[in-house]
């Protein structure tokens, strides 16, 4: 093991552990090309974690041909496919196994609580996804196509061959296993980059790709910023599709770039998901739904429940029954200690974009109804802020339409069926929504007028690895998770075969 390559890092919880620093290709962990590196912060103490060798277009090509010799090998190609499953439940298995070391490690570089980093993050989201499409991998079939009996026709469904796969630091286990569980199902080989806000897990993840027997070349991590190596990934000619999650403004550029060779291409971006709560609603359900859709992960998700629409009846008597809720569970604090609801923001960009946007709250005029101001520790350090709430929030500002991604939860009224419904629609978004009423028919009706792909009645953000996730409008091209999320990774080809018809 080269020292270089490798360090042995104590965590904030006592764990101490062996931490890859280099760009995982072919099985190895090798330097970047450049000696480049990125320092990684803790954003709970703003100290240095460590830095990882950082990819630019050189190393880019590298994991790339590594990625098209696997997609070649006769170890990766002609691999039976319960086999391949079987290599994809061994790795559920290892993740398994090392589910506390990955989850200190997201807790420590995400900031995100660790019991949340464990249950969720890395037992249910990471080492559920991958067990879940490893059942996958030898029932993927084509079809035989009747025609006439001169004819035979059928379908295979083939990888679509070398997936570049961009992913986000909310959930940097989770955002891969996503993408790496359809991927490898279908038979691809994959080139990924990580968030450079939280490349650890990532790199870790990669030691247990190599012990579960995935042949060299088949997964193949990298580190770096956007613009040196996503962007050579979005642009790359030996690239076929590109898989992204990330901004909005992002996804649109990958769009741009990933025409050079016209990839595939899938796009989970940003959101400002309503949630309607009508007169008839469970008051303290909603609640509580509402708080775990906006609160959970810092508001760090796309899909989170940012824009909150309350019929006029019950709107006076919702805003203190979430505040107080609230107040008796929003815990903010050192993502290590057991009480703990909410660690910091991710990164100091991210703290200042929320604090940017309750200044924008507090000057166009919505009324401040708790938080509202970074939160302090005992250190004085840390990217914390207070769990905010606007009521009296209006249709033009900047809170109600902008996607904050921060513990910030806007409040509005509303009178009609209709006009709740115009209102949630009126967004240049459309991933999740959330309907909550008693009334069968009403949630049912509305669930079909929202244009969101995804609409809970009477919960909100319960995501589950075998229902399909993704957006419409500007959240988003195509679905991951659920059979639907095996749609990007094959191409049918059709097969035409004459039996008899003469010219
Ligand atoms: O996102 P970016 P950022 C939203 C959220 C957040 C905002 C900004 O609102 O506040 O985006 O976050 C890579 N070519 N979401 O700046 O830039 C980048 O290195 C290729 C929503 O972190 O989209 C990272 O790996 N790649 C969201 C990934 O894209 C590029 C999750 C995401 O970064 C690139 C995160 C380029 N030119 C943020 N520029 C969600 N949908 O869940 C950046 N990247």
């Amino acid at each position: 093991m080269s020292s270089d390559l490798f360090v042995e890092l104590t965590a904030p919880n006592g764990r101490k552990y062996t931490q890859p620093i280099g760009l995982f290709i072919n099985n190895e962990f090798v330097k970047s090309k450049s000696g480049k590196k990125l320092t990684t912060i803790n954003p709970t103490d703003e100290t240095d974690i460590t830095s990882v060798y950082a990819a630019d277009a050189d190393d880019v090509d590298i994991a790339v041909e590594a990625a098209r010799k696997a997609l070649k090998s006769p170890e990766w190609r002609d691999l039976d496919t319960t086999d391949r499953g079987n290599l994809m439940l061994k790795l559920a298995t290892l993740i398994e196994q090392h589910a506390e070391t990955l989850a200190t490690i997201d807790a420590w570089d995400n900031g995100k609580p660790y019991s949340v980093a464990l249950e969720v993050d890395v037992l249910l989201a990471t080492a559920g996804t991958i067990r879940y499409y490893a059942g996958y991998a030898d029932k993927l079939h084509g079809q035989v196509i009747e025609t006439n009996p001169k004819k035979l026709s059928y379908t295979i469904r083939e990888p679509v061959g070398v997936c570049g796969q961009i992913i986000p630091w909310n959930y940097p286990l989770a955002m891969a296993a996503w993408k790496l569980g359809p991927a490898l199902a279908c038979g691809n080989t994959v080139v990924l980059k990580a968030a450079e806000q939280t490349p650890l897990s990532i790199l870790y993840l990669g030691q247990l790709i190599k012990e579960a027997g995935f042949p060299p070349g088949v997964v193949n991590f990298l580190n770096g910023y956007g613009r040196d190596c996503g962007a050579p990934i979005a642009t790359h000619p030996k690239i076929d599709k590109i898989a992204f999650t990330g901004s909005t403004a992002t996804g649109r550029e990958i769009m741009k770039m990933a025409a050079i060779n016209m990839k595939n291409i899938t796009l989970e971006t940003g959101g400002k998901s309503p949630m309607l709560i009508f007169d008839d609603a469970d008051l303290e359900q909603a609640v509580k739904w509402a708080h775990f859709g906006i609160m959970s992960n810092m508001g760090q998700i796309c899909s989170a429940t940012s824009r909150v629409l309350v019929h006029e009846s019950v709107y006076e008597k919702f805003i203190p029954l979430f505040t107080d809720y609230l107040k008796k569970t929003s815990t903010v604090g050192n993502p290590f200690d057991d009480s703990t609801f909410q660690g910091p923001q991710v990164t100091k960009a991210q703290y200042e974009r929320v604090l940017g946007y309750i200044e924008s709250g507090k000057s166009e005029g919505a009324t401040l109804v708790t938080g509202g101001s970074p939160y302090k520790n005992a250190n004085g350090k840390g990217f914390f802020v207070e769990p905010t709430v606007f009521s009296n929030v209006k249709d033009h500002m900047k809170i109600y339409r902008e996607e904050i991604f921060g513990p910030f939860l806007v409040i509005s009224s509303f009178k009609t069926e209709e006009e709740a419904i115009e209102r949630a629609n009126d967004t240049t978004y459309g991933l999740g929504s959330a309907v909550f009423t008693q009334d069968l028919s009403r949630a049912h009706r509305v669930a079909r007028q929202i244009e969101a792909g995804m609409v809970w009645i009477n919960s909100s953000n319960d995501e589950d690895f075998r229902i399909p996730f993704g957006g419409v409008k500007q959240s988003g091209i195509g679905r991951e998770l659920g059979e639907a999320g095996l749609a990007a990774y094959t191409n049918a080809k059709s097969i035409h075969v004459n039996l008899g018809m003469k010219l």
